[in-house]
């Protein structure tokens, strides 16, 4: 092991292989304090060059890799095992932009980029880069990349990898594979950058992507609406879409207790109106003409939910403070679930459609067996996915419901199956759903992963331990 760290020394040079306790500690958790590991070394390239050279290495003497960006992932995909054998790889040194084409509306970007300097690049440009997620301050794009992490855009501009163009991967034989490219159309064979997407690092290192750019809206306006019903909130959907179309950039849906967590645990949260409601709606409309007319929409859209007698009450964010912090709203809730403490998270999504129904049916399939849990059901409705989590009793600490985690998740996911659904809707596998997906995906498809991840990775270096 001396040997390996010896010869990765020499490659990342002393400001790239970190073996100290507290310098490793950041890496060594998750960000929801479930999981954690002991690393090897904690090892930060600084360029794909490196990157290779270090997975060389690391093939020669058949030490496992966990890559790791920012850390926010919320399944455990970048820790490593406790056993001190396996090296993690930081991304954080890879951070630059390598260049924008604004008339190609591209973005070509390193691995380590945190996803806020992504899009904060493409606005300087011009240009809109639409991923957004609460963790965008510190996650990264070659974490998003591995998560195919979705978000509040995905209802406009799809998924990260309805995103990506192009990539750089590092194989695990050291081998790097330049794909980088930005084209638009590239029937050339098979689209190898997809097995890379969403893969979580079990068949090679991201080191850089091309993204898609759009034109940056003349403005953005949300509302909040309250609703009765998720079935309620549905029919707002339906009436947003037909009147706005593609300017329907955002519809999120909050319920009742989640505004509860956040006011307990962000005391300074003001609740959207003076009566709470079943559930909330945040509604976002981009217009590329102006200000004026994306008003013009979302009143229009409201004003018809009102009249049909769907939506109780609603408000349209009157200022920038006033949108951030209904955007606060909903990307806290995460964060006051955190402060509350371990809960039993699900990640899943339903046809649209049946979204509201599958809420019916499984709370009730949950009373029956549990009858006081509190439900923190939030997410993105116009993509029929929701955070469907679960917390314990009032007066029942966190720690001692978490024993009762099988048994929920068993009734949420059977739930799920029976809408067609998946239970993992944007989060990925990681450790936590590694053994669960194999009730709930076919034998042949898991057999042809395994066989990828064998022609990919033969040595089984990969993330060893994640997805498969
Ligand atoms: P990490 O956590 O470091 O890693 C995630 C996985 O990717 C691991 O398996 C790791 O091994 C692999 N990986 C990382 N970098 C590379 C690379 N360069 N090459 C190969 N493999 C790599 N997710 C959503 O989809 N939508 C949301 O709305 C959302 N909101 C969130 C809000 C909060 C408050 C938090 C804490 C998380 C949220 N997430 C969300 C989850 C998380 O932010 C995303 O999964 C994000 O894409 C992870 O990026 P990261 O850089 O932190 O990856
Ligand atoms: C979100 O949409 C994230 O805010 C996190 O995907 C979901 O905390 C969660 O369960
Ligand atoms: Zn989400």
């Amino acid at each position: 092991m001396k040997d390996v760290l010896e010869r990765i020394a020499a490659v990342v040079g002393s400001a790239g292989l970190v073996t100290d306790e507290t310098g490793m500690a950041p890496h060594m958790k998750d960000w929801r304090g479930r999981y954690s590991g002991r690393p090897l070394a904690v090892v930060r390239p600084a360029s794909t060059r490196a990157v290779a050279e270090v997975v060389k290495i690391c093939a020669e003497t058949r030490t496992a890799i966990v890559p790791q960006g920012g850390n926010t992932g919320l399944q455990g995909g970048g820790i490593t095992d406790a056993s001190g054998t396996q090296i993690l790889l930081s991304t954080g040194r890879m951070n630059r932009v390598r260049a924008v084409d604004a008339l190609n509306n591209t973005i070509t970007v390193e691995a380590g980029c945190v996803l806020e300097h992504v899009q904060r690049a493409a606005e300087d440009a011009g240009r809109l880069f639409p991923l957004s997620l609460g963790a965008e301050g510190s996650a990264t794009l070659g974490g998003n990349l591995s998560t195919n992490a979705g978000g509040t855009g995905v209802l406009r501009y799809g998924n990260t990898r309805d995103l990506a163009l192009g990539l750089e991967v590092v194989l695990a034989s050291g081998e790097v594979w330049d794909g980088l490219r930005g084209l638009r159309k590239d029937n050339t064979g098979y689209d190898l950058k997809h097995l890379f997407i969403g893969a979580e690092g079990t068949l090679g290192v991201i080191t850089a992507a091309v993204m898609k750019l759009y034109p940056l809206p003349a403005a953005r306006l949300t509302a909040i609406a309250a609703v009765g019903s998720p079935h309620d909130a549905l029919r707002l959907l339906s009436i947003a879409q037909r009147q706005s179309g593609d300017a329907l950039t955002g519809f999120e849906m909050i319920s009742d207790f989640c505004i509860t967590l956040l006011v307990k645990h962000f005391p300074a949260t003001r609740t959207p109106f003076d009566a709470r409601h079943p559930q909330y709606v945040l509604m976002e409309i981009s217009d590329a003409r102006s200000e004026a007319s994306a008003r013009a929409a979302i009143e229009s859209i409201l004003a018809e939910g009102m009249e049909a007698g769907i939506a109780r009450d609603a408000v349209v964010a009157q200022s920038l403070s006033q949108v951030n912090a209904m955007w606060a709203m909903r990307e806290d809730i995460t964060e006051a679930q955190r402060l509350e403490g371990l809960n039993v998270k699900h990640d899943v999504s339903v046809p649209i459609s049946r979204i509201a129904e599958f809420m019916d049916a499984t709370e009730a399939a949950l009373r029956r067996a549990y009858p006081d849990v509190r439900l923190v059901v939030f997410g993105h409705l116009g993509d029929g996915n929701l955070h469907y989590n679960v917390c314990g009793p009032q007066g029942v600490a966190p720690e001692v419901f978490l024993r009762e985690e099988a048994g929920v998740t068993r009734i949420v996911h059977d739930s799920v199956a029976r809408f067609n659904g998946s239970i993992s809707a944007e989060h990925g596998l990681g450790q936590l759903r590694r053994e669960e997906i194999r009730r709930y995906k076919s034998a042949l498809e898991l057999d042809l992963m395994r066989k990828l991840k064998a022609a990919l990775d033969p040595l089984g270096i990969m993330n060893p331990g994640k997805v498969l």
